[in-house]
């Protein structure tokens, strides 16, 4: 991927680029707990963006999506908002950085990525990301890590209408080859979490039912939690219990209640798979990540029928665990499974997916990787 971004970059701009790339991300489990002040378990993955940057003494940034053929120029001002989605990302940024103090200016760059979208593994994240940490080290800004992650985050909420939380955009910043993230999401307070399950694999089974953020009821469900929380006279879901959820029951929607409930559940899952990691016991942690799928399935409604019916073909073929992962509304399940059942359960999904969909899962093998960075 870097040879071909620097290919293009020098045919379309010249010489003179830096890479930088960003990666996406995995989560273990802590789904629509980071939005509820909760904890998360994600890991960065091998997958990601390069970019190619030069700075252009301008005021003017162009851009150039190789993966889609798109080009974009545009201004730093508020008003120069681009018409294509995938630039509003990279002006997001550099809005954000200005609000912070950064002192930038124009540049060139081009950039291309192996994320699969809509498959949930923060393709957006990694594109913000990969500019924050960029446009941070070229214009030395001295903008800190965390920041950079919430400058991600805010380019969702203010440029591209998505209210997320922060785990995508902090595991991005954040990653570390091997290691899983236990990410308090309330203070930020982190632990980096050596992940190494012997005699098993970590599988992602791709259902290419596409998972897009923008315009989904992501934001329904994040308006849902705090609703809930306003009325229990709490900030964020996190930490209510639900002898205090049952309490407020009838003065709530049934709907909104669901929500709360898996939340609340959820927020338990991600405690007792932190008790059993440090335990080596995979099998308490599968079965959580089961409890997760049904969880985010039945309660608060973001599954489809094709990730249901893959953590349910996961179930029948012994597989310890399995979820959908990230936000839903489509993308893959994320799957652990022993070494000695790995051949069978990826053939049967397949076979069986195909059977009843026209088409076969993909399948990432997950290698847990470095975040942010100058190549
Ligand atoms: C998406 C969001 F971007 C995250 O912030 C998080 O809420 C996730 O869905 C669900 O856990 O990836």
């Amino acid at each position: 991927m870097k040879e071909k971004v620097s290919k293009k970059f020098s045919e379309l701009y010249g010489e003179g680029a830096i890479l930088f790339a960003s990666p996406g991300r995995i989560n273990l489990i802590g789904e629509h707990t980071d939005y509820n002040g909760g904890f998360v378990f994600p890991g960065a993955v091998d997958k990601g963006i390069v970019a190619a940057i030069r700075l252009n003494g301008t005021d003017k940034v162009r851009a150039y999506a190789l993966d889609l053929g798109e080009s974009s120029e545009f201004g730093l001002s508020e008003a120069d908002k681009p018409a294509q989605s995938w630039a509003c990302y990279i002006f997001g940024v550099c809005r954000e950085i200005q609000k912070r103090g950064g002192k930038i200016g124009g540049f060139d760059t081009v950039f291309a990525g192996d994320v699969p979208l809509g498959a949930g593994m923060s393709s957006s994240a990694a594109l913000e990301s990969t500019y924050a940490f960029a446009l941070n080290d070229l214009y030395d800004c001295g903008i800190d890590k965390f920041e950079l992650a919430k400058i991600g985050q805010s380019t969702e909420h203010n440029y591209c209408g998505v209210n997320c939380g922060i785990m995508d955009q902090f595991a991005s910043v954040f990653g570390k080859k091997g290691n899983l993230i236990r990410l308090d999401c309330r203070s930020l307070e982190y632990a980096y979490f050596p992940f190494d399950p012997k005699g098993y694999k970590l599988v992602l089974l791709d259902s290419r039912v596409k998972h897009e953020l923008v315009g989904s009821p992501y934001n329904d469900r994040r308006a849902s939690c705090e609703r809930v929380a306003k009325m229990l006279g709490q900030e964020f879901l996190r930490g209510a219990t639900m002898e205090q959820l049952d309490a407020i029951k009838d003065k709530i929607s049934e709907e909104d209640y669901k929500r709360a409930r898996y939340v609340i559940g959820e927020e338990k899952r991600v405690l007792d798979v932190c008790e059993a990691l440090e335990k080596g016991d995979y099998e308490t942690v599968g079965e959580r990540m089961y409890e997760t799928h049904w969880g985010m399935s039945k309660d608060y409604e973001v599954s489809c029928e094709e990730l249901d019916f893959l953590a349910t073909v996961a179930k029948e073929c012994g597989v310890s665990g399995s979820r959908i992962m990230g936000g839903g509304f489509g993308g893959c399940t994320i799957n652990l499974v022993k070494d000695e059942l790995y051949d069978n359960f990826i053939a049967t999904a397949k076979e069986k997916f195909n059977a009843k969909y026209g088409h076969e899962p993909k399948v990432y093998e997950v290698v847990i990787s470095d975040g942010s960075r100058r190549l």
